[in-house]
């Protein structure tokens, strides 16, 4: 008890030292944070949002995304379909290729995670495909330490990707084929099964793992989110949380949206050491589907629900009015250290501003109108 208080005042400090402008100053709650963010101006014009942030409980300063090799804005939208060919059966096969190494990733503006990365980035890609389709994984393992890859989905035993079964761990320098087809449809995870399994899964070596229904889902802007964490002392305690590992990322650059249209979030909760992990939109009300294996929401109209690690769900959502709206846990302290975000709704003919105000281009609203790998069923 007492070791937990004193890490909880360490993890105070460090914030504090990190944070800048009123809250900061004052030292002002999450609570009070949110009372300021509520009496912004419901509806600020594009680009007149940058500056906000500086009111809030914020990481001050910005993470250099070039360096990083990764933006977690373009991580909301990238997609990942492989190469796609037609076995002779005619299933569509999707093969990717996914090396494991070593990496140095900044998490908050001026911290640093040595982590472990798939394809040099945390989360590693998000695979998407449809269900039923094959997808084969060249998994080579450049990294110091042995890993696998394990996927939440169905498949034989040898493809499970976890110690002691059929490859087993995969030794650096190897590599493993995994094979198998996609099912069930829905919101999936896969990450390292390596032992000691929290600290595999820690260093960043987990993705999303997207199945598609046959059917398809209704036409709609999707993001994919993974909320995660990160123990930057190795003292079994996060220092910074996130949503696709940049501590505020999204408090920094607020997510476009349009008013009125469907919005649909892959929300997966990867975070180690934390029993559980939530999500709370502001504003509006959303539909669950609790890891995406149902066309019919699980929960309807919530704003908040909770995940247990690797627990994921679809959320779909569409704001009403134009404004910033806040994005975040429902664990006060988990924002204070870098989980939460803003939606950036506007009205379509004030879009290109907001994306060109975070650094976004068309490219980026196309991939986010047409990540599914099925044609839609229609709104
Ligand atoms: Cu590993």
């Amino acid at each position: 008890m007492r070791k937990r208080l004193q890490h909880f005042l360490s993890r105070r400090d460090f914030v504090r030292a990190g944070i800048g402008g009123v809250a900061g100053a004052l030292g002002l709650g999450t609570v009070a944070a949110t009372g300021l963010a509520q009496t912004q101006p419901p509806a600020p014009g594009p680009g007149e949002h940058g500056g906000h942030g500086e009111n809030l409980m914020q990481l001050v300063g910005a993470v250099d995304h070039k360096r990083n090799g990764f933006d977690p804005m373009q991580i909301l939208v990238d997609w990942d379909f492989g190469t796609v060919s037609a076995l002779p059966n005619g299933q569509t096969l999707r093969e990717y290729e996914i090396l494991a190494f070593d990496k140095e990733i900044e998490i908050a503006p001026g911290i640093f995670f040595p982590a472990w990365t798939y394809n040099g980035r945390v989360p590693g890609p998000t695979l998407r495909c449809a269900e039923g389709d094959r997808v084969r994984i060249r998994f080579i393992n450049a990294g110091s330490h042995p890993h696998t890859m394990h996927f939440h989905g169905v498949h034989p035993a040898e493809m499970d990707g976890v110690p002691g079964v059929g490859p087993g761990e995969i030794a650096p320098g190897q590599l493993f084929t995994y094979e198998f087809d996609a099912q069930p449809f829905g919101c999936h995870l896969y990450h390292c099964h390596a032992i000691p399994l929290k600290r595999h899964i820690h260093k960043g070596l987990y993705g999303a793992f997207i199945v598609d229904p046959a059917v398809g889902r209704p036409p709609a802007r999707e993001f994919m989110m993974m909320m995660n964490g990160f123990d930057t002392n190795f003292d079994g305690d996060n220092e910074i949380y996130a949503v696709n590992s940049v501590g505020h990322e999204y408090a920094r650059r607020p997510i476009p949206i349009q008013v009125g249209e469907l919005v649909r979030v892959y929300l997966i909760n990867i975070t180690e050491f934390d029993p559980i992990n939530s999500f709370h939109l502001h504003a509006e009300f959303f539909n669950y589907y609790d890891h995406g294996t149902t066309l019919d929401p699980t929960s309807r109209t919530v704003d908040t629900i909770m995940q247990v690690q690797a627990q994921r769900g679809i959320l779909e959502f569409r704001y009403r009015w134009p404004g910033q709206y806040m994005f975040h846990a429902h664990v006060s302290e988990f924002v204070e250290l870098g989980w939460m975000g803003h939606f950036n709704a506007v009205q379509p003919a004030d879009f290109p501003a907001a994306l060109a105000a975070v650094g976004l281009d068309e490219e980026w609203d196309r991939k986010s109108m047409q990540g599914s790998t099925v044609a839609g069923k229609g709104a």
